[in-house]
């Protein structure tokens, strides 16, 4: 139990309340089935993917009115500003795993409060308060590389969805619940136009075998941009594969100025390289924006002193963590990180 049955309670008790919740959520795949569950269960209000790195600024704030809101709900992302919160008319109620932080007017629920090392997923606290929309709760953990616990209950219902498999990552990787999870973070990539519309058609989807066998009109368009994302994705996953040695380091970095793959791509490589740690980064307008991954490192200690007087900014999780830099200073950092994991 990551909250306390009084704090699901109370989480419950306002999106009850609620007549139309404006949702905010992140721009992964815990974020996305963290406000898919949410909603589903509401059937009203209106979500925002916080898409400015894992942040909420004031700006956001002007969503609140223009939406007419009568509550936020913020899933999912680590920092909310205070700016934000103080400009916000409504009530906020802040629902995460990473931080803490420190703020004041929010209503926060985070199991790493009472807990520093709970990490249990954002989807997973979604779903002990709604209890409803057992695929999608298991797809965000999974996806988040957390084993939930209520997999056998998911297995009972859907058995085809991960067959016998054991670990997370063979889940992931190796069944059709990997593929959706590789569907469901696809939605997410490109213009921002097409991802809400893509998020708008996964509120109403009735079951995972809509989207897998392609059964509607809507689960064949979700399919058909998966499939069209997937040929670049595979294109640089064997880049990725192709440049590993004999170190225990795994960098892989290319140009793009449009979809980011590096979150996907480094939960990939760390499955096919676990021994090793993994960074994958993207190459845009003179930042490199990484994502880092590691079994056996806990890597933000790791990050903070590679970071140490350069430009650039990063934090996550002990074993996945998103950072970025000034692409000059990039090759200074990897050969901080050698020396620190050497
Ligand atoms: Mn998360």
């Amino acid at each position: 139990m990551a909250l306390t049955e009084k704090q699901y309670d109370k989480i419950r008790e306002e999106l009850d309340t609620s007549q139309n919740p404006l949702i905010f959520f992140d721009s992964d795949a815990d974020g996305l089935c963290s406000f898919l569950l949410f909603y589903r269960y509401k059937n009203e209000g209106y979500g925002v993917i916080a898409k400015t790195h894992p942040k909420l600024t004031a700006e956001f704030a002007r969503k609140i009115e223009e939406n007419h809101a009568d509550k936020v709900f913020v899933l999912d992302v680590a920092d909310v500003e205070q700016e934000f919160i103080d400009a916000s008319s409504a009530k906020v109620i802040w629902i995460d795993h990473h931080g803490p932080y420190e703020r004041n007017n929010v209503q926060y629920f985070n199991p790493r409060v009472s807990n520093q090392e709970d990490n249990i997923p954002t989807t997973n606290l979604c779903y002990d308060v709604v209890r409803q929309d057992l695929w999608i709760a298991t797809l965000g953990c999974i996806a988040d590389y957390f084993m939930p616990p209520f997999i056998e209950e998911f297995r009972e219902q859907y058995p085809d969805l991960i067959g016998d498999k054991k670990t997370v990552g063979d889940m992931y990787f190796d069944t059709p619940l990997g593929e959706l999870i590789k569907i469901f973070s696809f939605c997410l990539k490109g213009k921002a136009s097409d991802v809400m519309r893509n998020v708008k058609i996964l509120t109403r989807i009735d079951s995972p075998y809509e989207i897998l066998n392609k059964e509607t009109a809507r689960g064949k368009f979700l399919h058909k941009k998966y499939e069209k994302a997937k040929v670049i994705y595979e294109g640089l996953l064997k880049n990725a594969i192709d440049s590993a040695d004999d170190s225990n380091l795994l960098v892989f970095t290319y140009e793009s100025d449009k979809t980011s793959f590096t979150g996907d791509l480094s939960n990939e490589l760390l499955y096919r390289f676990p021994d090793k740690m993994i960074i994958v980064g993207r190459k845009k307008d003179g930042d490199v924006r990484m994502s880092l991954r590691g079994r056996d490192v806990i890597i933000p200690p790791i990050l903070e002193e590679a970071l140490n007087g350069l430009e650039g900014y990063g934090g996550g999780h002990e074993h996945a963590c998103g950072c970025s830099i000034k692409e000059v200073d990039f090759n200074e950092f990897l050969d901080r990180i050698r020396k620190k994991i050497e």
